[in-house]
């Protein structure tokens, strides 16, 4: 009799202990499932080699930079005054920001009033529909002079940036485009 009740006692702590295993393999489970979901699925995650639409937080469309070329290529001369550096001056190649909206949903141009465009470092700037209303003025550029631009990260400002041919300052042409948000 007194025997018995250690044993017992023991297989309730092996039975204990199995769980506690399988509970912590189903914890780990869960935190690397989220890890790799919140990897694949942030900006920050995006290498800039293409450039995700949405609306009100719902992504409609992303494009490879290979189809952002594909677009009518437009050519578009802008000299981006800066406070940190020398002016950036040339002619950019890209696409028709228009265009890229047109071609995700065409009725984002007609019922949204702004679009807030993200890069890849976290970076930011907003455009209204007003702005957006004249041809060849907002660009997604791939190239620049005829070159193609270097990656952010190697101190470029692509793969895609954003240029703004009616704005004197550069500040709002995002470099290293990954996201444009359209919202209401
Ligand atoms: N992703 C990203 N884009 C950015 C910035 C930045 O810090 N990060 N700086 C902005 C500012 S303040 C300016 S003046 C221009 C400079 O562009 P440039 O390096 O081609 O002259 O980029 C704009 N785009
Ligand atoms: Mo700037």
């Amino acid at each position: 009799m007194s025997k018995e009740k250690p044993k017992r006692e023991r297989k309730r702590l092996e039975i204990k202990g199995k769980h506690l295993i399988a509970g912590f393999l189903v914890l780990l489970l869960i935190v690397g499932i989220t890890a790799w979901w919140n990897l694949s699925h942030s900006e920050r995650g995006a290498d800039g080699y293409s450039l995700t639409i949405a609306r009100d937080g719902a992504v409609l469309k992303t494009f490879s930079i290979k189809e952002i070329k594909k677009l009518p290529e437009e050519n578009v001369y802008a000299k981006l005054s800066s406070a940190q550096h020398d002016d950036a001056e040339g002619t950019f190649q890209g696409a028709d920001l228009r265009e890229v909206l047109n071609q995700t949903d065409p009725s984002l141009l007609e019922e949204c009033g702004t679009f807030i465009c993200t890069a890849g470092d976290g970076y930011s700037s907003a455009l209204s529909a007003k702005e957006l209303s004249k041809e060849k003025n907002v660009l997604v550029a791939y190239g620049k002079d005829k070159k193609i631009m270097e990656h952010f990260y190697e101190g470029g400002e692509g793969p895609m940036r954003l240029i703004i041919a009616s704005d004197t300052y550069g500040n709002r042409s995002v470099k290293f485009l990954t996201k444009i948000e359209c919202r209401k």
